[in-house]
């Protein structure tokens, strides 16, 4: 556990190189080479974008750590419940990048 931690601080840190936050590059970086295997569409550069103006919750066009972390525990939050929900088949983990947009 405390490995996943330091991973999911280090990402954000070496994505956003020294700034506070990602910008919109960063992210599409991030989550093509980092949440590829548990989400879904990350593939595609409007839907990345869309969930990150999901995310951002202080409308400056970033993706500051808060706003990570929540991505963070969305993610955490709906593998524990596809897990729990899927006993017999422990498969695909697959999130809608979707999920975030509004
Ligand atoms: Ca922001």
């Amino acid at each position: 556990m405390e490995s996943a931690i330091q991973t999911i601080v280090g990402v954000f840190l070496k994505s956003a190189k020294g700034k506070e936050s990602l910008g919109g590059n960063d992210f599409q970086k991030l989550v093509k080479s980092q949440l590829h295997n548990i989400m879904m569409d990350t593939d595609s550069s409007e839907a990345v974008k869309k969930m990150r103006q999901g995310l951002d919750a202080n409308q400056d066009g970033k993706v500051n750590f808060e706003e990570y972390m929540n991505l963070v525990g969305y993610l955490a939050t709906s593998l524990s419940v596809q897990c729990t929900a899927a006993v017999e088949t422990p498969a695909e983990m697959s999130i809608g990048v979707h999920t975030f947009q509004r």
